[in-house]
């Protein structure tokens, strides 16, 4: 089975980076018992100056040709979001959005976090929180299903 590659997109501050330390850490729990073939560099971080200028989407377009997955990043503290509809079209492949910072979001932003990305195009949305360590296991599940799938 073909490791999974997942490239994280969303801007700076969204907490993609600690993330990716939260997904690699509950994949080591994980794989215990289970076959997941993720680890962290399985995992392609972006910088958020990517999403958020223009002349460098063409950046982002490229890092994610090596991608299985793209991942979009949504913080639910966000007022608004970078994410316009129908965004993840443009890349042609499965798109699992992630809404961060849950602890200290009030459930109508988690809500409108939710809707910004399923708009976006995120298939599958999971609300995460790395304060409270929520949300990680339902995420790292859905990668094991996506791969058996992609195979
Ligand atoms: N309260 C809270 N803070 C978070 C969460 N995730 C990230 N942060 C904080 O948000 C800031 C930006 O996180 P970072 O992962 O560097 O964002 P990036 O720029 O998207 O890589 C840091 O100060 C993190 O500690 C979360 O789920 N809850
Ligand atoms: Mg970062």
């Amino acid at each position: 089975m073909d490791k999974k590659r997942i490239i994280l997109i969303g801007r700076s501050m969204a907490g993609k980076t600690t993330l990716c330390q939260y997904v690699n850490k509950e994949e080591i729990k994980y794989y215990k018992t289970q076959t997941v073939h993720l680890i962290n560099d399985q995992m392609i971080d972006t910088p958020g100056e990517y999403l958020e200028r223009r002349y460098l989407r063409g950046a982002l377009s490229v890092s994610a040709t090596d991608a299985d997955m793209i991942m979009l990043v949504q913080d639910a503290t966000e007022d608004g979001t970078m994410f316009p509809p129908g965004y993840a079209s443009m890349y042609c492949k499965p798109c699992v959005g992630v809404v961060t910072k849950s602890d200290i979001a009030k459930d109508e932003q988690i809500e409108h976090a939710k809707q910004y990305l399923k708009f976006a195009g995120a298939q599958e949305i999971f609300v995460t929180s790395s304060m409270k360590g929520t949300g990680f296991e339902e995420l790292v599940k859905s990668f094991e299903k996506d791969t058996q799938r992609g195979d």
